[in-house]
């Protein structure tokens, strides 16, 4: 089944007459279109596409052979013409549209019911197609080799900003079209920052370093964490490491489709409990990855939802000790009817460089 039609058997479940699309990953996931602004509008016998002049050309080249395109500065104007030939009443809209979009959205359209949908497209989006998973398998490749270059690159006395920018570049020059967020490069205590951004701090002789850091390729992203020594690695920190590899891999080792939620977090919370870092491990266990770096499905610890074939998860423990150091290690994993299948192939064994 495509996507459309299973967006639009979707539809008619939640007793829709049309959805209105603004979110321009979900007009992407939806249509093939890829712009700055654009407007998709799926009823249950049509789709538009509604672009502006700068698009058409574009829209016209790359968007479905089933979507029919409109011209105009005025979408929601142009949906209302629709809504009135078509005589629809029910019409969803997804609540991360602006608030000034809404008041224009429900002024134009004040004559049908409007119905706020949340994460609705990005339901559909969490199980990836098998060209999907190919896209995010060569963003992971691209970030693992940037990391293996940038092995032989950093040395003490190049500052965190030196080491983000190489592997920044190092991406791009690997066929990224960009980073997929802000690279994370934090060194000596400075790791014990769960989100260290990059900073002027000069790496130092035995600091231990988390990198944190993705690309988007073909618009879908990758995101990987590892974390390594410089010179010489501290005890403590050499234990706190091999703990967190093992909750890391206790999770590729335990995670298939049909896994709750819950116990997808729980396995590698686990290992760090009884190693006594449970109160250090201060964040989730990971997030879905696809045409955004933080989708859906998130990972309550409670949840008793279930993992599903084809998902694409992050797996990524830490331990953080305030003003000693930190460790985080991260893969990407697909999730499959026996297993994972692991995207990220960085090495993870200790590293002293
Ligand atoms: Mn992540």
């Amino acid at each position: 089944m495509t996507r459309l039609s299973t967006f639009r058997e979707r539809l008619v479940t939640a007793d829709l007459d049309g959805i209105i699309v603004t979110n321009l990953k979900n007009i992407y996931y939806l249509s093939g279109f890829w712009g700055t602004a654009g407007t998709v509008f799926i009823t249950r016998q049509a789709q538009y596409l509604l672009v502006d002049a700068r698009y058409i050309l574009a829209a016209r080249d790359v968007a479905d052979e089933h979507f029919e395109i409109l011209e105009t500065r005025d979408a929601v104007s142009e949906i209302a013409k629709l809504v009135k030939k078509e005589n629809l009443t029910k019409i969803g809209f997804e609540d991360d549209l602006s608030y000034a979009g809404y008041q224009a959205m429900s002024e134009v359209l004040a004559t049908v019911e409007l119905n706020s949908l949340s994460q609705f497209t990005e339901i559909q989006r969490q199980i990836k197609s098998s060209d999907e998973v190919k896209i995010i398998q060569k963003a992971c490749q691209i970030s693992d080799q940037a990391f293996r270059d940038m092995l032989k690159f950093i040395e003490p006395g190049k500052t965190e900003l030196d080491v983000a920018n190489f592997l920044d570049f190092k991406m791009r020059e690997l066929g990224a079209s960009g980073i997929s967020f802000d690279t994370i490069v934090a060194s000596g205590k400075r790791s014990s920052l769960p989100h260290g951004r990059a900073s002027h701090k000069p790496i130092a002789f035995g600091d231990i370093v988390t990198v944190d850091f993705g690309c988007y390729y073909d618009h879908y992203a990758s995101d990987m964490t590892r974390t390594f020594f410089v010179g010489q690695a501290d005890e403590q920190l050499r234990d706190i490491y091999n703990t967190v590899l093992s909750a890391n891999q206790a999770v590729i080792d335990a995670t298939k489709a049909g896994m709750t939620y819950g116990d997808y977090d729980k396995t590698a919370r686990d290992v760090i409990d009884s190693a006594g870092f449970g109160a250090q491990f201060s964040h989730g266990i990971g997030h879905g990855l696809g045409l955004d770096v933080h989708e859906m499905p998130y990972f309550p610890r409670a949840s008793e939802t279930h993992l599903q074939e084809n998902m694409v998860i992050t797996d990524e423990p830490g331990i953080y000790l305030e003003n000693v150091g930190g460790v985080r290690i991260e893969d990407d994993l697909l999730v499959t009817k026996e297993g994972v299948q692991v995207l990220t192939l960085a090495p993870k064994e200790l590293i002293i460089i």
